[in-house]
């Protein structure tokens, strides 16, 4: 092969914003892949060269090095990107978005990665064209140090566009492929909208009780919790409904106890941020049905003496 003829492979380049436990174990999902050029963007002034670890389910462990995108090389980086992988908590994507959005190339896609629901609402209106696409993941991982995160349970991973989103462009074909080969278990979905809605059920159930009762989610199998349940989770239901999402409140119920075994012995992500007394979720996740009730004007007394009394915990933090 001639010098002239020789092409390099074309790489995509991925940046991922936010490296908490998710975070770091899609950027080594898709390392291991090595079709990308991966890196972080970090709130650093410089870059920098990061070690990372990685224990596996099984028990090895896998080291991979990764770029930190510092604030200085911000504008020359981020305008290859192609598409950035947003893993940050919900409350936090607006606010971590602004500064990089605008550096973005028009061709760059972003993917949102988060529990809970809400924040693509906001962030449609700054994408001056961008394509979005959503996801949500039940993958467990934790952090065991600040740059070694254990995967912790396999889980589905589910990817799509949603048709409320269509005139933005779709997430380019080789992207998708390259995706749904790293990450164990996932899907795309022309419709992801219900299947968020899905997550969001069994969220709104079993994180702020775990979190109230100070309890494993297996605890929650227990028939004191029974009615709360069925009724938080029949609210969201008609607020879906009122959205234009058509779910099935048994199917959506046997979700709930089928999580609640499956996850016996975990504490919910709720539970942690409230032990650790982080700011959760909830207003990402009974907040947006609270919030999407308000538009229907419709009446939520479950999901909101839930958000109450996690916010009740909030406030006492020290
Ligand atoms: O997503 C979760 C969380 O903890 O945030 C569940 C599914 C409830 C598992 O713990």
């Amino acid at each position: 092969m001639s010098v002239q003829s020789y092409k390099k492979p074309a790489f995509a380049k991925i940046c991922i914003l936010g490296a908490g436990a998710i975070g770091q174990l899609i950027y080594h999902q898709l390392a291991e892949q090595s079709q990308s050029r991966l890196s972080f963007i970090s709130r650093d002034a410089n870059s920098s060269v990061q070690p990372l670890r990685f224990t596996t389910i099984d028990g090895q462990v896998i080291n991979h090095k990764a770029a930190l995108i510092g604030q200085a090389d911000y504008q020359t980086h981020l305008s290859q990107i192609d598409l950035l992988i947003v893993c940050v908590k919900a409350y936090q994507v607006s606010d971590a978005l602004k500064p990089i959005l605008p550096r973005l190339s028009a061709n760059a896609h972003i993917l949102l990665l988060h529990n809970g629901m809400g924040p693509h609402l906001e962030v449609i209106s700054m994408l001056k064209g961008r394509g979005l696409s959503l996801g949500t993941t039940s993958q467990g991982a934790l952090k065991l140090d600040k740059w070694h995160v254990k995967q912790t349970g396999n889980g589905l991973t589910q990817l799509g566009s949603s048709q409320a989103l269509t005139q933005l462009p779709p997430l380019p074909v080789k992207l998708k492929q390259l995706l749904l080969s790293a990450i164990p278990q996932s899907d795309w979905y022309s419709e992801i909208l219900p299947l968020l809605w899905q997550k969001l059920a069994v969220n709104v159930a079993i994180n702020p009780l775990t979190a109230i009762f100070n309890c494993l989610n297996g605890e929650l199998a227990a028939d004191k919790h029974k009615q709360v349940i069925a009724n938080a989770v029949s609210e969201l239901v008609v607020v879906a409904k009122h959205d234009g999402i058509e779910l099935d409140l048994d199917f959506l119920l046997q979700r709930v106890y089928q999580v609640i075994e499956l996850t016996a012995n975990n504490f919910s992500s709720m539970h942690q941020d409230v032990q650790h007394q982080r700011k959760t979720e909830i207003d990402a996740i009974n907040g947006f049905v609270l919030q999407r009730a308000a538009v229907h004007q419709l009446e939520v007394p479950v999901n909101l003496s839930l958000l109450q009394q996690i916010k009740q915990i909030e406030a006492k933090y020290e």
